[in-house]
């Protein structure tokens, strides 16, 4: 397999991909393109690349799958749907709901707090919508937490699809000094340390200094 993706600092949907990837306990290939380059307009226009022109996307042999949901739902398709979603039914609803929920959603904070596993801005001012979103999404961690998640530290218990589809937003969460409190505090916490997290973060840090976007650290400037 080999997964192509954006900057490892601030490719949140790449994350998400490369984190279903890694579940499969597959080996894989890595095509890192620095996003906003002329190197990145030249892959995205090649449809051999990235069929929808976005990261990631995952090429399995000659397979092309894009859109993390449907990258995710590949992988749990070839390599067991147990590492990816809950076996119970109820749990593995609710699982599908909140991944779906992200994939579709929560717009204000994506937009307000771009991931950047790099910066830190303490103080960071959220507006009403994005603290909406920060709200709705700490209820639903407490609550896959409290219900579905006994049996181990992440969501649904053992890591699966829907830490996936919500690491980017604790990355988001750690950079913009959200800090929550109770079983979603605690939750941050386990993602922050996760080995994959840690290793992704690593490899953001190594990045060349060149493939800096100066854009966000310019957005983030307007709420500090
Ligand atoms: N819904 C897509 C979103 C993919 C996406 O928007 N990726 C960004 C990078 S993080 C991208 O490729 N942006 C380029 C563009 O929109 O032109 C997914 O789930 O994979």
């Amino acid at each position: 397999m080999r997964i192509i993706m954006g900057n490892k600092r601030y490719s949140s949907w790449s994350l998400r991909g490369w984190l279903a990837v890694k579940q499969s306990g597959q080996p894989f290939d890595e095509l890192v393109v620095p996003m906003m380059t002329d190197e990145w307009w030249e892959k995205k226009a090649d449809p051999a690349l990235m069929p929808s022109s976005r990261v990631p996307t995952l090429w399995d042999g000659g397979t092309a799958i894009w859109e993390s949901l449907a990258i995710i739902d590949w992988l749990a398709d070839r390599y067991g749907q147990a590492a990816y979603w809950p076996v119970d039914g109820a749990a593995r609803a609710f699982a599908r709901s909140i991944a779906a929920e992200m994939h579709a959603g929560f717009t204000s904070l994506r937009s307000q707090c771009p991931m950047d596993v790099l910066a830190s801005y303490p103080g960071y001012r959220l507006t009403d919508d994005t603290q909406k979103d920060v709200s709705r999404i700490s209820g639903l961690w407490a609550e896959a937490r409290r219900e579905y998640g006994t049996n181990g530290p992440y969501l649904f218990g053992s890591f699966g699809a829907a830490d996936m589809m919500f690491a980017p937003v604790v990355m988001r969460f750690r950079t913009y000094g959200v800090t929550l409190n109770g079983d979603a505090g605690i939750y941050q916490d386990t993602m922050c340390s996760h080995p994959w997290v840690t290793e992704w973060c690593a490899a953001a840090a190594d990045e060349p200094a060149d493939w800096t976007i100066t854009s966000y650290a310019d957005l983030a400037a307007k709420y500090v």
